[in-house]
């Protein structure tokens, strides 16, 4: 008799307790006073311990919340009491005991511990605390972002981008767009020379891509109508804002075949509605920690030409020169304006076209463009608009804007060869998310933001 290989052989490794598979495991969320009586096994971060003689109360949390351990000594093992009472805090630990019902702990429940396991010990002391009411400056909080996440009300910020993501995704599915990814190391870059990180690519020069602009355009001679990408976005912004960092989440799209901007416009405002609505269902926990009470903007948004735009602010005290940015505070002061009015989000249309980039299509015997873009309470989200797609219009542009057509080559031959009309957009998804939940700072949007300073964790 022949014996084959045992192919099913699994070498042992330590468990370190965590058997998935339990199906004693519980969690904040899934114990219930049904549970009372029965053994359950918990496991968590043990965010405060109580010694109080004769009785410990350790509150262990977990994702969904804390679990309350119950030890009285008369009724404890010695050794698990020993290892509840040199417990430190922050520690994981996982606990086998008896689910009792109880007034006192939350949910109704307490676990009366017959086996206690210290999965992994913490340190003392910890960096910054996780419970503590003090104010912890944001770059502590950021040095030691794994701990600062261990709150509850920061990994809500994480939820809600989750969900959010998920409802572009799902809107723009259902609108006919295919989802695909563009290079993000790249020969040449589309939104200014300013703001590119160059590095080396073998035994050349490359930069990391600062949008998918050319790539998304490209697409369009193709025959995928109407695509979009979520992908990073690499900036070397100079200037310390609340609003910009160099490295962010890019939510593109491109559509084939449009009759003007308008069609941009219609698919852009239809996400947003979807996305805000969604939050507002999906994350209801959430959105309850954080305190914040989103709502679903007044729509359709209303839309501003960029010179009304000015008027307007100028009119409450701001002195912009036509053909100038709005600046920050112009921006804000707008929303504030807006704001009086009922809107949250509001386009601002046909820009200065020497305010916009080559590939933007210039309205024709007006010094304007083409353009928008989505502002949401006070602070632009989102930019686009039609672009130029006549093959020689293109290079004029490319030159009158001072770039070499020939180093954008690999992208001006798609036009060469059948290019239809289209326009697109780009959102930062952490300006969406700062804004929609009032957040003061985008990197708290940013689960390891990277700014001119900032490069770890
Ligand atoms: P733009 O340069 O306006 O346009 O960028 C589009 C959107 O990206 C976000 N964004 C940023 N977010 C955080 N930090 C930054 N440094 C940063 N820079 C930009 C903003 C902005 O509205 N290719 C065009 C889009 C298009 O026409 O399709 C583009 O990149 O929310």
């Amino acid at each position: 008799m022949c014996h084959l290989p045992n192919l099913l052989y699994r070498p042992s490794y330590p468990s370190h307790g965590v058997q998935m598979s339990d199906k004693n495991i519980r969690t904040s969320r899934s114990l219930a006073p049904t549970d009372a009586d029965s053994e359950v096994v918990v496991q968590g971060w043990a965010q405060d311990i109580r010694n109080l003689g004769g009785i410990s109360f350790l509150q262990l949390r977990d994702r969904y919340g804390i679990i309350q351990i119950t030890a009285p000594k008369k009724k404890t093992d010695p050794q698990v009491m020993d290892a509840i009472t040199s417990l430190s805090r922050e520690s994981v630990v996982r606990v086998t005991g008896t689910a009792k019902a109880s007034d006192q702990a939350k949910g109704g429940v307490e676990v009366l511990p017959t086996h206690f396991e210290v999965i992994s010990a913490a340190a003392t002391p910890l960096p910054m605390g996780v419970i503590d009411k003090v104010n912890v400056e944001a770059d502590t909080r950021y040095d030691h972002r794994f701990m600062d996440l261990r709150k509850p009300e920061t990994r809500a910020i994480f939820e809600i981008k989750s969900t959010v993501l998920s409802l572009i995704d799902e809107y723009l599915v259902n609108n006919g767009f295919t989802e695909v990814f563009t290079p993000k190391l790249v020969a040449s870059g589309a939104e200014g020379g300013a703001t590119l990180f160059e590095l080396r690519y073998f035994d050349q020069n490359a930069y990391l891509a600062q949008s998918p602009q050319l790539y998304k355009q490209m697409l369009m001679s193709t025959g995928l109508d109407k695509v979009f990408e979520i992908g990073p976005a690499f900036r070397a912004e100079p200037s310390d804002t609340t609003r910009h960092v160099s490295e962010f989440i890019s939510f593109d799209g491109e559509m084939a075949f449009i009759e003007s901007q308008r069609d941009v416009q219609v698919m852009i405002e239809g996400c947003m509605q979807s996305v805000i609505g969604g939050v507002i269902e999906r994350c209801k926990g959430q959105l309850e920690l954080l305190g914040v009470d989103v709502a679903l903007p007044k729509a359709p948004y209303p839309t501003l030409t960029y010179e009304s735009a000015v008027e307007m602010v100028n009119a409450e005290g701001m002195n912009i020169p036509l053909g100038e940015d709005l600046g920050t505070e112009g921006e804000r002061l707008l929303g504030n304006i807006m704001a009086r009015q009922g809107s949250e989000m509001y386009w601002i249309v046909e820009y200065p076209d020497e305010a916009k980039p080559f590939y933007i299509m210039e309205k024709e015997g007006t010094p304007y463009s083409y353009s928008f873009d989505l502002d949401y309470k006070g602070q632009e989200i989102s930019s686009g608009g039609q672009r130029e797609h006549r093959y020689d219009n293109l290079v004029s542009r490319m030159e009158k804007k001072g770039l070499d057509p020939a180093s954008f080559n690999f992208y001006l031959e798609a036009f060469k060869f059948g290019m239809p009309a289209h326009g697109g957009w780009g959102l930062g998804v952490e300006r969406l998310i700062q804004k929609m939940l009032d957040l003061p700072n985008i990197r708290e949007a940013i689960l390891f933001p990277r700014d001119r300073i900032r490069l770890v964790p």
